[in-house]
């Protein structure tokens, strides 16, 4: 009789600062708990790559960090950044950043839902919008630079990089998934007061729409839907945006989630043949790193998206329900929702869920 071939996957993991160790550990314990159940086997490697790393090493990660990633089939991340050691700067443009350039990750997919049991800010129930974050250029895409440094004729140039290719792909992107859920597209700029990167952005919008003639695609400008996040969020669906609005933009959604900890996100390059990379959208957190009682699931969540990239949706509805079942039981609250669970006991909650 022929042995039964397990599907297998290799996973880099990237703690990183704070409490990504901590949320990252706990996403592993669920996603090994739900390799167990489908079949199928997760095999991980660990790298140190932080602020830690580079008071070592004097970098973020290793020169060959990207070739050494490049063997795996996802990245599973947890938080970069430790200002009192390295500054932001370094640590993001070090680390973060060169992974989702290096890979052409240009999609970042943040789900906001208001997670059953869980409660936000706003007196809504329904909260549940697709945010589309281009990820690879636009004013993240590093260009600039500083003269007369220290002197008072300083001058600090950074510029914001919108390619056709970079602009359309993306808008495709939020098209197709707005095609897969309510047929309506947000896309957003500042077209008002930005009259070349983001008018140029609105014409693409209007090109790219000719082709999916069933989606309803509204422009607005930053300003305006921000407002409309707190205001109207049922009028809204999907959300496609360049890489600094959509980065604002996540982190309101996930206030209105209840909080940065419910909020997962995914670095996606459609095109595979690369690894993609998941982690939640919160930071390091310094002021409850080390305490063990951040909230997990966003990270959970991550992992749960990153089973679905990877072909096993089965596996990553099952983690999201579970997920959903641990917060609609009302027993397993972190700190964010005024309860006491630490970040070991929600993860076991997920587990046992499963
Ligand atoms: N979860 C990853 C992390 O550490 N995020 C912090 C952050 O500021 N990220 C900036 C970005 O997503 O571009």
């Amino acid at each position: 009789m022929m042995d039964k071939v397990t599907k297998e996957y290799k996973i880099a993991l990237i703690p990183g600062d704070g409490v990504g160790i901590e949320v990252i550990g706990a996403a592993w314990r669920v996603l090994n708990a739900v390799s167990d159940k489908f079949g199928f086997k997760l095999v991980s490697e660990s790298f140190d790559w932080s602020c830690q790393y580079y008071e070592r090493t004097g970098k973020m990660m290793p020169d060959d960090g990207i070739e050494t990633l490049r063997k795996f089939d996802s990245i599973l991340l947890g938080a970069v950044g430790w200002p009192e050691q390295v500054p932001d700067a370094i640590s993001l443009h070090g680390l973060l950043l060169p992974i989702r350039k290096a890979f052409d990750l240009y999609v970042n997919a943040r789900p906001h839902k208001l997670l059953p049991g869980t409660s936000g800010p706003l007196k809504k129930e329904h909260f549940d919008i697709l945010c589309i974050r281009e990820n690879t250029e636009g004013e993240y895409s590093g260009a600039g630079g500083r003269v007369h440094v220290g002197t008072a004729d300083e001058v600090a140039v950074e510029t914001s990089i919108f390619t056709r290719r970079g602009v359309e792909r993306i808008l495709r992107y939020g098209f197709e998934q707005a095609q897969k859920r309510s047929g309506k597209l947000a896309s957003v700029t500042k077209s008002n007061a930005q009259r070349h990167s983001m008018v140029f952005w609105d014409e693409v919008t209007r090109e790219v729409a000719s082709d999916y003639p069933n989606v309803e695609v509204t422009r607005y400008h930053i300003d305006a839907i921000a407002a409309r996040f707190v205001m109207q969020p049922e009028t809204l669906d999907v959300v496609v945006g360049s890489n600094l609005f959509g980065d604002i933009l996540t982190d309101l959604g996930a206030a209105i989630q209840g909080g940065l900890g419910f909020a997962a996100s995914a670095n996606i390059n459609p095109a595979g043949g690369v690894p993609s990379m998941f982690e939640p959208v919160h930071g390091s957190a310094p002021d409850i790193a080390g305490q063990g009682i951040a909230n997990p699931l966003a990270a959970i969540w991550s992992g749960a998206l990153m089973l679905e990239h990877l072909g096993e949706f089965s596996a990553g509805m099952a983690m999201l329900s579970a997920i959903e079942s641990t917060t609609s039981s009302g027993k397993f609250k972190g700190r964010d929702q005024g309860g006491s669970a630490t970040t070991d006991e929600i993860a076991s909650a997920v587990v046992a869920a499963l």
